[in-house]
């Protein structure tokens, strides 16, 4: 179990053997809540996935450098630089990321310990202003769990960056993270005017509340600035995205727990079936052989219904169901007619008979609830080591 993609598998799973152990109303809840699980956007994983994207030249491959504290991409200022998507991954980073760079298609991959829960993909420039750049980050926003949109103090005004690419994926603005970068090339009294400023065409394009946050990544002068504050929030944006994940863990976890309990799989029916079932069939048998009226015969009829009535009970709320498989009037019938061909039939075929009339159907559903209850434990199991790694 390595991410909560395996533990959506897991839920599945029982969901799909619970009918017929579990009432429908608890199954229909665990399909919602898997449904719910796979259709949250981004990364279903510890890790903080976080893409840069922003017009050439805007300073993202920059960015990325600032924050790696090291060139991991490459910067220039011939336009557009960044040709191939890179991502800056941690070294210990769960098998479900690298399935998610694959099928986003990030060859590039730098491994990084430096911050061992923040991966950056740092995206080439998408032809600045073409259908396609929108394309880009609207597949990748069920992916990631946030977009970083890059600007600088020139160009976040720019009437197209908001009529064409903002204001349509404004619905997504949870997901959004505004940087301003090359600070340093404005007069320190102007930053709080500019920033209002893109806060408030942000605000006219949808997205509400929007914080942005004012970096220079690669300042012409001094080392770089803001850095800590994007970190800051980034991390903070990690512990959110972890305590929501968490919740939902949970929720798995007692659905799980609630649908084992009414399918009564906790009582370990099941493996220990076979090996009741061979001694009381045997001495059920015997004990029929006995003279009619005896005890011996009595005593045998008793410990066929102790076996029946003891795997009801451990089968909890659905104790029922062994009770309609296996009605009193079926066994009754079963017993007169192994005792009355005691003398004329063979030991051997009478415990055929008996396997035949009750021991074969109560297996198989014996079995069947075991195996669920094996699907359930998985689940279970699952959702525990999620919830570790989650916190690691
Ligand atoms: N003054 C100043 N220049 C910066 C800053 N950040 C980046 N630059 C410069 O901006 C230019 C473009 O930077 P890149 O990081 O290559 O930009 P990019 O967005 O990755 O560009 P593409 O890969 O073409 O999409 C480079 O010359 C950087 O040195 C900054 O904070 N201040
Ligand atoms: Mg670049």
């Amino acid at each position: 179990m390595r991410d909560i993609a395996e533990l959506i598998d897991a839920l599945d799973a029982v969901v799909a053997g619970a009918p017929g152990f579990v009432d429908e109303p608890l199954v229909v809840e665990a399909e919602a809540l898997a449904l719910q699980l796979r259709r949250r956007t981004g990364y279903l994983g510890g890790t903080l996935v976080l893409a840069i994207v922003g017009g050439t030249g805007a300073g993202k491959s920059s960015l990325l450098n600032a924050i790696a504290g090291e060139t991991v991409a490459s910067v220039s200022d011939i336009r557009p630089h960044t040709h191939e998507p890179l991502a800056w991954m941690p070294e210990s980073a769960d098998s479900g990321l690298g399935a998610l760079l694959d099928e986003l298609d990030i060859v590039v991959r730098r491994r990084h310990d430096q911050f061992e829960t923040l991966c950056i993909i740092d995206l080439p420039d998408f032809d600045s202003y073409a259908q396609a750049h929108r394309e880009v980050v609207e597949r990748l926003l069920p992916h990631v769990d946030a977009v970083a949109w890059l600007v600088d103090p020139v160009k976040y005004a720019d009437p197209i960056l908001h009529s064409e690419f903002l204001a349509p994926v404004s619905q997504h603005a949870a997901q959004f993270i505004f940087v301003m970068n090359k600070m340093d090339l404005l007069p320190g009294a102007d930053h709080g005017t500019v920033i209002g400023d893109f806060q408030r065409l942000l605000r006219d394009d949808g997205f509400d509340d929007v914080r942005v946050i004012p970096v220079a990544a690669s300042p012409i002068v001094g080392s770089p600035q803001g850095i800590v504050d994007l970190t800051d929030h980034l991390r903070e944006r990690l512990t959110d995205k972890r305590v929501a994940l968490n919740k939902l863990v949970h929720e798995v976890r007692d659905l799980v727990r609630r649908m084992g309990r009414d399918a009564g799989v906790w009582g370990g029916t099941g493996d220990a079936f076979e090996r009741e079932w061979i001694t009381t069939r045997d001495s059920v048998v015997d004990g029929l052989a006995g003279p009619p009226g005896s005890s011996q015969r009595e005593d045998a009829t008793c410990r066929l219904s102790d076996f029946i009535a003891a795997l009801a009970g451990a089968a909890g709320p659905r104790g029922f169901e062994v009770r309609e498989r296996m009605p009193v009037n079926v066994v009754a019938q079963v017993v007169n007619d192994i005792a009355a061909t005691a003398a004329t039939t063979s030991t051997e075929a009478r415990r055929n008979h008996l396997d035949d009339t009750i021991g074969t159907p109560l297996r198989s559903w014996a079995y069947g609830r075991a195996v669920f209850g094996a699907t359930v434990a998985f689940a279970g199991v699952s959702a525990y080591t999620v919830e570790d790694r989650l916190w690691r």
